[in-house]
């Protein structure tokens, strides 16, 4: 049974969702070669999503801040309430919400995914047990993992260059992960993905097709989903890149996942941020 602040945010979706479709129908434009139709799912400030089989139906579902969006109609369930960040001067409208992305993992080992979570500011780092499919009678009970200084958006892990090592990548560009001793050897820095304010995480999958790794992002404070399609590096080892614009009719992407939300074998794109949650539906090569 879904709360009456989910139906509420259901019925929102709902029509967001038939009030988009037209407009996405008429700017339905293809990007590099691949095209996603788009619905938004909830009009909230939340800034974390991921996407996991949360009652271990088999199809993969959505976790996003205060809800989770089961397969295959997607809508709101409860998850947690999460407090607006209220202790910065420049956010005491209560225009953000306290947490910057959802973490699925098995904390307890029952064999239930749990979402681990913190805010911008907020000091406890918390995981929330998910009700191993009891979720009408039963609450995602709140744990704290631990107590952290300072501002906790994140940084990504990612095998960048297919060379079977994970590397980094942060806002200012990515650091190549070196052989042997990851605490003695220097890790080479890469400026060319420098991505101004971007979503957490950001996405590698290859998208063109070619055997190099892409890069799918969103502008975290600004307007714009793309996706850079990597090209031959140059003799010198620099990796190259060309942008493709996905959508830029909604601001906010601060959060962002990639999979196969339908079973049809090309996976999509969910992202959340201070405008909403959205799935990019992919629809495959022009
Ligand atoms: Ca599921
Ligand atoms: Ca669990
Ligand atoms: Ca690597
Ligand atoms: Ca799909």
């Amino acid at each position: 049974m879904l709360s009456k602040k989910s139906l509420r945010c259901g019925c929102a979706a709902i029509a967001v969702t038939v009030g988009f479709a037209f407009l996405d129908a008429a700017r339905a434009e293809p990007s590099g070669g691949i095209t996603f139709s788009k619905r938004c799912l909830i009009v909230d400030m939340n800034e974390g999503c991921a996407v996991v089989d949360v009652n271990r139906d088999g199809k993969p579902d959505i976790l996003a801040g205060e809800h989770w969006y089961a397969a295959p109609d997607f809508l709101p369930r409860p998850v947690r309430q999460i407090p607006p960040v209220n202790d910065l001067p420049a956010y005491l409208n209560g225009e953000l919400l306290q947490n910057v992305g959802d973490h699925p993992y098995d904390v307890d080992g029952d064999g239930w995914l749990d979402v681990i979570s913190t805010g911008w500011t907020h000091k406890e780092l918390c995981w929330y047990r998910n009700p191993a499919g009891q979720y009408d009678e039963h609450p995602w009970q709140r744990h704290v993992l631990g107590v952290i200084p300072g501002q906790n958006e994140a940084i990504a892990l990612w095998n960048f260059d297919g060379d079977g090592r994970e590397d980094i990548q942060c806002e200012s560009g990515w650091y190549e992960r070196p052989e042997g001793d990851v605490f003695v050897r220097p890790w080479k820095f890469h400026p060319e993905t420098a991505l101004p304010h971007p979503s957490v995480p950001c996405v590698l999958a290859r998208l063109s097709g070619s055997r190099r790794t892409d890069l799918l992002w969103g502008k975290a404070h600004d307007y714009g989903v793309s996706w850079w399609e990597q090209g031959e590096p140059k003799a010198d080892g620099t990796t190259t890149w060309t942008e493709h614009l996905l959508d830029k009719s909604w601001s906010q992407a601060h959060a962002m996942a990639w999979a196969d939300l339908n079973g049809d074998g090309r996976p999509d794109i969910v992202v959340a941020g201070k405008t909403g949650t959205w799935i990019l539906t992919n629809q495959g090569k022009n």
